[in-house]
């Protein structure tokens, strides 16, 4: 079934605000007393706040209480937002706007499929808070990736059926969860070596929109296609 919608993921995909999140996590492990590396970091990507927190604490010393649990997260929520004040549209990593704008040309669907409460924060400080034709995030899901709902929930707004839809993810989290879902799914960044992605790019900076509608070929087998109209 061709593609006619495209999901894309938040954090890491459309703006590097997966820095941020890691500097926030960074600042309230270290007061904690608790090592996180970059390396730990991965794990994080694309799950909700609570389950990155019970990762960070599970290499913790010690037992924490919900209490506790909830000031953390509250205070980690704050670092994360203070951090938020300075994006602007040019934290918009590159090819996202080129992407967006070619494929409303083409007719295609576009949507934001994020694990975060902050996603409407994040889309006014870039200036795309009316761009997309559905946006799913934290604020409305139960489960957070790796379970698919809040792709499938962007599905469900965008009137498409899964199949009728690419996802666009840099965490494994978030390819599980499009796969999952029935979707097929472009790996981008750290996630692009995933074995789950049915396409792959470093960066969409050199991402051609013909390619990413073919959906489950790779750029070299896509070179040649006729440019679309
Ligand atoms: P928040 P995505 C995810 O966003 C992040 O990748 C993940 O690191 C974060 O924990 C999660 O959002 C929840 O974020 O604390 O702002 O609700 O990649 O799904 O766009
Ligand atoms: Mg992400």
């Amino acid at each position: 079934m061709s593609i006619t919608a495209v999901i894309f993921d938040l954090d890491g995909v459309i703006v590097s605000t997966d820095e941020f999140h890691f500097q926030a996590w960074k600042r309230l492990a270290d007061e904690a007393g608790i090592v996180f590396t970059r390396h730990d970091n991965e794990a994080l990507r694309g799950v909700s706040r609570a389950e990155s927190l019970e990762i960070i604490l599970a290499k913790s010393k010690r037992l924490w209480s919900q209490d506790e649990k909830n000031r953390m997260m509250e205070t980690k929520n704050t670092y994360y937002r203070d951090s938020l004040q300075t994006l602007s549209p040019q934290d918009i990593l590159p090819g996202v706007m080129r992407i967006l704008k070619e494929l409303k040309q083409a007719g295609v669907a576009i949507a934001i499929g994020s694990s975060s409460k902050n996603t409407p924060l994040i889309l006014q400080k870039i200036g795309l808070a009316s761009a997309f034709d559905a946006v799913a995030d934290g604020n409305d899901i139960q489960k957070s990736k790796p379970d698919p709902e809040v792709f499938l929930l962007a599905a469900q707004r965008l009137g498409k059926s899964p199949a009728e839809c690419l996802v666009v993810e840099d965490a494994e989290a978030g390819l599980m969860a499009a796969r999952s879902g029935g979707m097929r799914v472009l790996g981008v960044g750290g996630a692009a070596a995933s074995a789950l992605a049915d396409l792959s790019a470093p960066t969409l900076a050199t991402m051609e929109v013909q390619t990413l509608l073919k959906g489950d070929l790779d750029a070299e087998e896509a070179v040649g296609l006729p440019a679309m109209s």
